[in-house]
């Protein structure tokens, strides 16, 4: 898949590392902001250095937190947080950057600043969205929620979670591609813990070979998620061997991109099950 100048194989699984510009993130908010409390773009620089080291494949940077509760952030102050961090990575680093937003100045801002791919938890839903992610000519991540974070988890429903997700990204995926997107610039993504109870990430998480298989790249975030503090019945910062887990399986099961806060564990995890599946036939 072409990312801006960059080309991302995605026959075995790629690492998106999580950089969140924000100061009030569920798992790692904060992280880097000085003691002035602001942004502080040399903690940014070394985060980065050291998810390369550890094989990060795509630096996911975000500006306005999702985590269930939160509330949107006005555009000035997301532009503030997001564009100088994806000009300082683009400027240093050859490291496809991609930007988590739905904003649509934030959209073209971030492109004009160097960023190689777009990725959305609203599937560029918001007004101007589409049309801003159209101009800017790069790929996409298009993600289902239902509702928005400040309620999206107050007593999610569904019928049928898998048809309704599918149904839903597909939907997304065909506006996208009727407003002039390439289909080889969309992934899709399922959206665990966007607006879903355990039992509905659970029922999602084992159809992630049928949702791989609906045509585009699946990108499955699960990293120190709630769904795993709700089956360990364990706090955040200890849902390391949880994340990686679910990684593994979502990888087993055909995911393109596994978003992540842990690089170095979860490329470990994937050098593991490489070697045992080169292996099996040979
Ligand atoms: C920004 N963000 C938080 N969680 C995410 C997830 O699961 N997928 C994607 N694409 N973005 C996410």
């Amino acid at each position: 898949m072409n990312l801006g100048p960059y080309q991302l194989d995605l026959s075995s699984p790629c690492i998106m590392a999580v950089l969140n510009a924000t100061p009030d993130s569920f798992s790692d908010g904060g992280q880097l902001y000085g003691s002035s409390g602001c942004l502080d773009l040399s903690r940014v620089l070394k985060h980065v250095e050291a998810f390369l080291a550890e094989g990060a494949d795509i630096i996911d940077v975000g500006g306005e937190s999702t985590r269930p509760g939160s509330a949107i952030v006005a555009v000035d102050e997301e532009l503030d947080r997001v564009v100088s961090i994806v000009e300082a990575i683009a400027a240093r680093f050859d490291v496809p950057v991609s930007v988590d937003t739905s904003t649509p100045e934030v959209i073209q801002a971030s492109a004009s600043a160097g960023a190689s791919m777009i990725n959305d938890v609203r599937a560029l839903q918001r007004d101007g969205a589409l049309e801003a992610a159209v101009s800017t000519d790069l790929p996409v991540c298009l993600v289902h929620m239902a509702g928005e974070p400040k309620i999206m988890q107050q007593s999610p429903r569904y019928q049928d979670v898998v048809a309704e997700v599918s149904d839903f990204l597909l939907a997304r995926a065909h506006a996208c591609e009727d407003a002039g997107i390439d289909r080889c610039k969309i992934v899709l993504d399922p959206g665990f813990g966007f607006g879903k109870t355990l039992e509905h990430n659970l029922t999602l998480f084992r159809a992630i070979s049928d949702l791989s298989a609906l045509g585009f790249p699946l990108l499955v975030g699960v990293s120190r998620k709630s769904m795993i503090g709700e089956i360990l019945n364990k706090p955040v910062n200890q849902r390391l061997v949880g994340s990686v887990a679910l990684a593994m399986l979502a990888a087993q099961q055909g995911a393109a991109i596994l978003r992540v806060h842990d690089v170095a564990a979860t490329v470990d995890m994937l050098k593991i099950m490489n070697a045992v599946e080169e292996r099996k036939d040979g």
